[in-house]
């Protein structure tokens, strides 16, 4: 009882009250100690800082996301056992903690926005972002986030390197994981095609920040971005010195701000015409901005108002005149940039479980430090199973990410084996697809975490959920996705699923003793996917069709659990590896 106030009356304890209000209010008044008319005494003044109360929740620290990561850590030293690796992920993950989680922060609170006149009435098209945006294109330089990808500093798992220090940067880099994946991408199509535009490769992969370009990827139009080949509108125009004029309408142009970009046209004839369908569509590549900072033929018709991925413009463009380079041969458009997707997947992946590990991260940190129904809650089994399953699939998804990234690596470098290259194929949609979802489920469980502090926003805490929910959208919603799954079998007349069958049985073969359990679940789960897929095999194409997702899902799970298992049976595996498998 703060407040012991002896009144008859209403009126008698509003005076009272009235008078206490001014006295608290008054620099005299005695800290802790107030005496009122009657001679009663009050232990605290009101609305003082003794009043309201002296306790404070701790936040949840943000410490090195490398040195906090035992299976990152443990995947390196099985696979990647380069004292200079670990070194640099250590370091890097310092700088996280310094430097870029705060710029990553400044970019989420100050978004851009797009000026499009100026005061005199000119078309300007600019697009204005904050200084800590400009910052992270020159720390990503300076890191090599791209250049380490085409370095190839450590032959085949020169990939698994990169990927691994863009996992430690991703939920801290204020999205600018997305202008890095196209860039990524752009370079890929580049390099794949045997340099048609050198000049930009060498800028795409540079550490020089101010000679690093980033690119974009403009495929979406007003029909929408998934069926390209029946949505793109856009139509080339050849010139006489043999570059091309572009004229359309993208409807999604992420990170728009970008120095060069990739996109799709339907090169027109002589008369006009141009070829519609997939068979129509080349691949070509522009500058954005001109020497003089303008755009290259291009008007920036609005930012989009989207629910999360602030940090970064998107735009939709009416491409008037945009002076371009033919990348592809001609009709080669959706095969030539299908190198691109395959990176820009890879990359989502790799948002996805570094946010899933994120905040796996910041709940267990957290655990250690709220107190609730008289102990930690890391002392609570209930909290602590929540947890325990949060790890389980944040671990599944990190192994199946870094078995992609190192086809990837082996794919580049020329050791992969045919298999490797089937696996390959089909692993990209199916991770891409699978952890994109999981990301979203994931991370809002771990706000869960954080009770009502999970759900306001000056934590950061909210902006993580909707960062996660655009990772099953964009570059394949999680049904094209599915069909892409599908697009591989046949493409491959079945190879991909002979490779899938054959590398998950070696796998399980050599599993150590202390997973039998986990092995014959295993297998049982391998003998029913089998069985569906002769079934459905036998169906029509519409009941395939249909059973695309749940194919997806099933190849997803079932080869995230053999890579625990194959994870938990190498000799250095800790006892959190096997309990996890
Ligand atoms: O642009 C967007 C946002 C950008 C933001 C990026 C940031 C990401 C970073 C994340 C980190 C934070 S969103 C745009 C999203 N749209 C898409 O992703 C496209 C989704 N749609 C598809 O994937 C479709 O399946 C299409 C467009 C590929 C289907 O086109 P077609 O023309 O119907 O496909 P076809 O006829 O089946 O295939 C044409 C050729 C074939 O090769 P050839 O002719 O040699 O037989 C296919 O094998 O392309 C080949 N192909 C592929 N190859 C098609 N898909 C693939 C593939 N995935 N891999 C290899």
């Amino acid at each position: 009882m703060i407040l012991q106030v002896s009144v008859r009356g209403n009126l008698q304890a509003l005076r009272v009250f009235g008078r206490q209000l001014v006295r608290c209010g008054s620099s005299s008044a005695p800290l802790g100690r107030t005496e009122l008319d009657d001679g009663a005494v009050t232990a605290h003044p009101l609305f003082s800082r003794s009043t309201i109360g002296s306790f404070f929740q701790e936040q949840p620290l943000l410490r090195n996301p490398f040195t906090q990561d035992a299976l990152l850590q443990g995947y390196l030293r099985r696979h990647l056992p380069v004292q200079e690796v670990e070194a640099e992920l250590r370091v890097f993950g310092e700088r996280v903690v310094r430097e870029i989680d705060a710029l990553g922060r400044e970019c989420e609170q100050n978004p851009p926005r797009l000026q499009q006149y100026e005061a005199w009435g000119r078309r300007t098209d600019r697009i204005v972002t904050c200084p800590a945006w400009t910052r992270m294109k020159h720390i990503s330089a300076q890191e090599g986030m791209v250049a380490a990808g085409y370095e190839r500093r450590f032959g085949e798992w020169s990939r698994v390197y990169q990927m691994s220090k863009l996992y430690l940067y991703a939920p801290s880099a204020g999205l600018y994981s997305c202008p890095l994946a196209m860039t990524d991408g752009a370079a890929k199509v580049i390099e794949s095609l045997g340099m048609p535009a050198r000049e930009a490769f060498e800028r795409l992969t540079s550490r020089d920040e101010k000679r690093f370009w980033t690119s974009g990827q403009w495929m979406t139009e007003r029909r929408g971005g998934s069926d390209v080949a029946s949505g793109t509108e856009t139509v080339a125009w050849r010139q006489e010195d043999g570059q091309f004029r572009l004229h359309g309408f993208k409807w999604f142009t992420s990170a728009t701000d970008a120095d060069f970009t990739l996109t799709l046209a339907r090169i027109a004839d002589s008369n006009g015409h141009t070829i519609p369908g997939s068979r129509g569509l080349s691949l070509f590549c522009a500058e954005v901005w001109g020497s003089d900072g303008r755009t290259n033929g291009i008007e920036i018709q609005r930012l989009k108002d989207k629910l999360g991925t602030r940090q970064m413009p998107t735009a939709e463009l009416l491409l008037d005149g945009m002076q371009a380079q033919l990348l592809s041969e001609e009709g080669r458009g959706v095969a030539s940039i299908a190198n691109m997707l395959t990176l820009t997947r890879i990359h989502n992946t790799v948002s996805a479980v570094a946010a899933m590990r994120r905040i796996v991260q910041l709940s267990r940190e957290y655990s250690t430090k709220r107190s609730v129904f008289g102990k930690l809650l890391k002392d609570h089994p209930l909290h602590i199973q929540t947890l325990t399953r949060l790890e389980v699939e944040t671990r599944a998804a990190f192994l199946m990410m870094m078995e992609v990234c190192r086809l990837l690596g082996r794919e580049e470098t020329g050791v992969a084996s045919e298999r490797e290259t089937h696996l390959l194929r089909l692993l990209t949609p199916v991770v891409k697809l699978y952890t994109g979802k999981q990301a979203v489920a994931v991370v809002s469980e771990g706000l869960e975490c954080f009770g009502g502090q999970g759900y306001i926003e000056d934590t950061g805490l909210p902006a993580m959920l909707r960062d996660a929910q655009v990772l099953s959208i964009w570059e394949g919603t999680t049904n094209v996705l599915s069909l892409d799954v599908l697009r591989s079998v046949s493409k491959s007349s079945g190879l991909v699923l002979q490779a899938f069958f054959s590398d998950v049985e070696e796998r399980l073969r050599s599993a150590g003793p202390a997973l039998v359990p986990a092995v014959e679940s295993l297998s049982s789960s391998l003998s029913a996917l089998a069985k569906f897929i002769q079934k459905a095999a036998a169906q029509n194409p519409a009941i395939l069709e249909l059973a695309a997702r749940d194919l997806a899902y099933s190849l997803a799970r079932v080869y995230m659990g053999v890579l625990l298992v194959d994870h938990a049976s190498w000799e250095g595996a800790s006892d959190t590896d096997v309990y996890a498998a």
